[in-house]
């Protein structure tokens, strides 16, 4: 188990918005009796990451004895023990990194890669770049990455609006239109807000953005507010994608309830792993909705790959420097790999220098 500070680069037009910055990151690797490793990662992008190293280390000890090919006795006993400690929180990241590790072991088990073992058909998955258009930056930083990002062939981009400062409805507009110029009009471009509006000024901005032909506009409110998000749901027609702040899979029934987004996105570190990734995949799916992912593309790339309903992975490498042989993106399209598990080979050069703990 590793506390890991990676460099919070930005590899795809080379512009980070906090230069200089680290993101913590907690590697483990879980060893079964048979030689098996499974490797598993979680991430919290704030403080609080040595506690979060140390549930992941307390819940690995849990699995001690047990079979990794019996996942569900495993997750039985760490929610016997610690559930009192979530239902959402650092319980719920930790248990992310055990679930990963277990799938990455029951790929190798197998002899099969993730995808595989999913029955995906191994078809190159759609990609999207991500984190290269930041509100922090400066408009004509913005833009020169924008271009950037279309020279390097990437077909989806995700910008983010609600700039710093002032909310000034002309600013976002300006901003957008420029980004949309220099992207063209074959690029589909997804805007992501953080959840910084409030419903009014969701409301007010929705209809100003629909010239700008959004693939989707991303947690405009808070993602918790339900009937704000109904009400967005009902009087904007621009199409709303939300899910990545939902703890485990239980959130999400919610959404079902009261307020389904036209595209659902799944974070498997808040999910608490692939299991109740999967599992929100399939309510997603009843309910007619395409999955698209949040962060680790590493990882992402397998299960959009392997869900009828998996439409596009976010491309935003952040967990990329602890491994060797990462998918990259061609032509907005990232290919699967032929490695058992998630194919995943850790650089431990990488892991000496960015150890934290
Ligand atoms: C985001 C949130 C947190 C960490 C990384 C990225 C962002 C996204 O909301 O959707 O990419
Ligand atoms: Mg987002």
């Amino acid at each position: 188990m590793t506390l890991l500070g990676l460099p919070a680069d930005e590899p795809l037009a080379q512009e980070p918005a906090n230069p200089g910055a680290r993101r913590p990151t907690v590697l483990l690797r879980l060893q079964t009796d048979g030689g098996v490793e499974g490797i598993g990662f979680t991430f919290l992008g704030a403080g609080l990451s040595r506690a979060l190293k140390a549930a992941v280390e307390d819940m690995a000890e849990l699995c001690v004895g047990l079979d990794p090919l019996q996942p569900e006795a495993l997750r039985a006993r760490i929610f016997a023990a610690a559930s009192g400690s979530g239902p959402a929180g650092i319980f719920t990241l930790a248990l992310a990194a055990i679930d990963i590790a277990l799938w990455d072991i029951r790929g190798k088990a197998a002899g099969q890669p993730l995808w595989q073992l999913l029955g995906a058909d191994g078809s190159p998955v759609p990609t999207y770049a991500s984190g290269a258009l930041m509100r922090e930056l400066d408009l004509d930083t913005a833009l020169r990455s924008s271009a950037k990002l279309v020279e390097a062939g990437y077909t989806q981009v995700k910008m983010q609006l609600a700039l710093p400062g002032d909310y000034r409805p002309v600013r976002e507009v300006e901003r957008i239109a420029r980004i949309r110029e220099v992207l063209g009009n074959d690029v589909k471009l997804m805007c992501d807000i953080n959840q910084r509006w409030s419903v009014e000024q969701a409301l007010e901005m929705g209809p100003q953005l629909g010239e700008f032909d959004l693939c989707w506009l991303e947690d405009p409110i808070a993602h918790d507010d339900f009937s704000g998000q109904a009400r967005l749901l009902s009087d904007l027609s621009i199409p709303i994608a939300t899910g990545e702040y939902m703890y485990g899979a239980s959130g999400f029934r919610h959404l079902v309830d009261l307020a389904l987004p036209d595209y659902v996105m799944i974070d498997p570190f808040r999910a608490g792993g692939i299991t109740p990734w999967l599992d929100i995949a399939k309510l997603a799916h009843a309910c007619e909705r395409p999955v698209v992912s949040h962060l680790a593309p590493e990882i992402q790339v397998h299960l959009i790959a392997a869900i009828p309903n998996g439409w596009t992975v976010e491309y935003m490498p952040w967990s990329y420097p602890m491994f060797r042989d990462v998918p990259w993106p061609k032509a907005g399209m990232l290919e699967l790999g032929h490695q058992p598990g998630l194919g995943l080979e850790i650089d431990d050069s990488a892991v000496a220098r960015y150890k934290l703990s």
